[in-house]
C-alpha cells in the first residue's frame, strides 16, 4: 500500500481540537488584565507593548481581518505615510520603508500590517475577532470593569430572530481603540459620564501631535487611543498618516501599565 503523506486525523478529532481549545482561552480571558476594542494600528500596538510586559491582553474586533486602516493606507493606494519620528517603529518592527523628504516616509500596508499583527502575536496578545462591543460594564462610581459582546453575525440577522443575549468579559482596564467610531467612549456619552465632541476637519500637522498628547485615561477604566481620541476631544481628523496611531497606541500602553499598578 501507497504510504500516506499526513498522519491520521479524521473529521471528529478535527472539530474537537477547534472546540475544545476555542473554550479554552475563551474561559481563560473571562477575566483578563486588558481589554483593547479595535485591532487597528493604535490598538495593536497598544496590546504588544502590553502583553511584552507580562500584561493579561485580549484584543476585541469586528471584522474577520485585524489591521483596520493599516492594511490599506491612504485612497486603496496600499501606501502608507509615517512623519518622523513614527519610522522608529517600523525600524522596530523590520519594515522596509523609502524616504519621501526628510520627514516622511513611505511603507506598503500588507507589509507593515502583517509584522504589526505578527508581533502582536509574538507578544502573546489574545485574538477575539467577528466579535463586536456592544456595551460596557460599570462598577462602583461608574469605573469601566470589562466589556459586553456578541458575535458580528448577530447583527446581520433579521430583525424577528435577533434574541441572541450577548455576553461580557471583566477586566482591569479597557483601551477603546476603535477609530472614528470612538464606541466605547460614546457609550459613556450616552450615559452622560463623558462628553463626545466628535473629530475635526483634517489638519494633519496639528492632528498628530494632539492625538498623542491627549491619549490616555478619559475615565476611570477608560484608556482612549488612536483616532477615537481626535472624535472624543474634537481634534483635527489627520488623513493616510499613521504614526500617531502608532505613537498613540505606545502611550495608551504606558498609561495601562500605571492604571494597573495603581490597582
Ligand atoms: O480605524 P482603525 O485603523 O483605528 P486606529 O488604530 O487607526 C486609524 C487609522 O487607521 C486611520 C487614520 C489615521 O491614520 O485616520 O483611520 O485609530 O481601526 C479601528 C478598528 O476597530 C474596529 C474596526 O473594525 C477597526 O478594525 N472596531 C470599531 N468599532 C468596533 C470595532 C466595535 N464596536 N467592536 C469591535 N471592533
Amino acid at each position: 500500500m501507497k504510504e500516506k503523506i499526513f498522519g491520521a486525523a479524521d473529521e471528529k478529532e478535527i472539530t474537537r481540537a477547534i472546540v475544545s481549545e476555542f473554550a479554552r482561552q475563551f474561559e481563560e480571558y473571562v477575566e483578563s488584565d486588558c481589554i483593547i476594542v479595535g485591532a487597528g494600528p493604535s490598538g495593536l500596538m497598544a496590546g504588544r507593548m502590553l502583553a511584552e510586559q507580562g500584561v493579561k491582553t485580549i484584543i476585541i474586533e469586528r471584522n474577520n481581518y485585524l489591521g483596520g486602516g493599516f492594511w490599506i493606507g491612504g485612497y486603496l493606494m496600499n501606501k502608507l505615510t509615517i512623519r518622523r519620528p513614527g519610522q522608529e517603529v517600523l525600524d522596530e518592527l523590520g519594515v522596509p520603508y523609502v524616504e519621501a523628504g526628510p520627514n516622511l516616509f513611505v511603507a506598503d500596508g500588507p507589509h507593515a500590517c502583517s509584522k504589526l499583527i505578527a508581533a502582536t502575536c509574538d507578544a502573546g496578545v489574545k485574538f477575539a475577532n467577528m466579535t463586536v462591543f456592544e456595551d460596557v460594564v460599570l462598577r462602583e462610581e461608574n469605573r469601566v470593569a470589562g466589556v459586553v459582546i456578541n458575535w458580528t453575525p448577530v447583527q446581520a440577522l433579521p430583525r424577528q430572530i435577533t434574541c441572541v443575549d450577548p455576553v461580557a468579559l471583566q477586566t482591569k482596564v479597557v483601551i477603546d481603540a476603535t477609530g472614528h467610531d470612538a464606541s466605547v467612549a460614546k457609550k459613556l456619552g450616552q450615559r452622560g459620564l463623558l462628553k463626545i465632541a466628535g473629530y475635526g476637519g483634517m489638519w494633519v500637522e496639528r492632528s498628530e501631535d494632539l492625538v498623542v498628547e491627549h491619549t490616555g485615561q478619559a475615565h476611570p477604566g477608560l484608556i482612549v487611543a488612536g483616532m477615537a481620541v481626535s472624535t472624543l476631544y474634537g481634534l483635527p481628523r489627520m488623513g493616510p498618516t499613521f504614526g500617531a496611531m502608532l505613537l498613540s497606541g505606545k502611550r495608551a500602553a504606558k498609561i495601562g501599565l500605571q492604571v494597573l499598578s495603581r490597582r
